[in-house]
């Protein structure tokens, strides 16, 4: 079988980003794309960005929970990365000129005190590791058409990671348990969908040692300072022109964002 050409899938998919123009999944086009190699172009776009001057400001997963899970039509996360250019400002305005047909979800996220590097990372010591605990909203934005992939397919895209908004509520990782804390997930004021963190794999901190662990199999770890967002616990919204969405907490107040143009 010809060997997957990471470099080249990675441009293909960073073109869709440049051109805000969705491409035909990858799985469409080979006879087949390894979970190691969908890692691999990911590798490779996130070397692109860089590249570019852009930074790494911290990891993510996805899919971490069943409404995703469902709605997505897959079984398993995925991790990715967050990069510097794509956390918003305080305003939480996303410039739905820059995006394809970005979707919004809610977010637990971690901002970590200490490096953490796996195998054998656990809840706990996801949370010894943890400087603050708070919610945000992601804005994904997959790049292929019709928003449809493979498993694979959404790795290589870096998980659909666009924008994030990240919340200035922040809680210390013990403050309360993660599990039974609550989020609202508002859409142009109406309650769209609710859920505790336990939705999440029925635990957060959890989530995070998946993708600490996960990372370890690749030689890297997760870095002090950094923002993870340890997944949605809900379903994702469209986010449209004008469309507001808000994530409130139980503990972390709310987050907003709204779509312009
Ligand atoms: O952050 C996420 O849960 C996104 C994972 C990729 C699947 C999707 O685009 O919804
Ligand atoms: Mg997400």
């Amino acid at each position: 079988m010809t060997p997957v050409d990471h470099a080249a899938w990675a441009s293909y998919l960073l073109a869709g980003v440049d051109d805000r123009s969705a491409v035909t999944a990858i799985t469409k086009q080979l006879d087949e794309l390894s979970i190691d190699d969908a890692y691999a172009i990911q590798a490779a776009l996130l070397e692109l960005h860089l590249g570019r001057g852009d930074t790494v400001a911290g990891a993510k997963l996805g899919l971490t929970s069943a409404a995703k899970q469902e709605q997505m039509g897959v079984t398993e996360p995925v991790y990715g990365w967050v990069l510097e250019s794509s956390v918003l400002d305080g305003s939480g305005e996303v410039e739905l000129g820059e995006l394809i047909h970005p979707r919004c979800e809610p977010e637990f996220v971690f901002v970590l005190g200490e490096d953490l590097g796996g195998p054998g990372v656990t809840g706990g010591d996801v949370l010894d590791a943890t400087e603050s605990v708070t919610g945000g909203i992601e804005v994904i934005d997959s790049r292929y058409e019709a928003f449809s992939f493979t498993l694979p397919d959404v790795i290589a895209d870096n998980t659909s990671a666009a924008r994030v908004a990240i919340g200035s509520g922040a809680i210390g990782p013990r403050d309360a348990d993660l599990t039974t804390l609550g989020c609202v997930f508002e859409v142009d004021g109406e309650v769209a969908a609710t859920a505790t963190g336990a939705a999440l794999l029925g635990d957060p901190a959890s989530c995070v040692a998946m993708l600490a662990n996960h990372l370890g199999k690749h030689g890297q770890s997760l870095q002090a300072g950094w923002t993870i967002l340890a997944g949605a616990p809900t379903d994702a919204k469209p986010l449209g022109a004008g469309t507001r969405a808000r994530a409130r907490y139980s503990h972390f107040g709310s987050v907003s964002i709204v779509g312009k143009g």
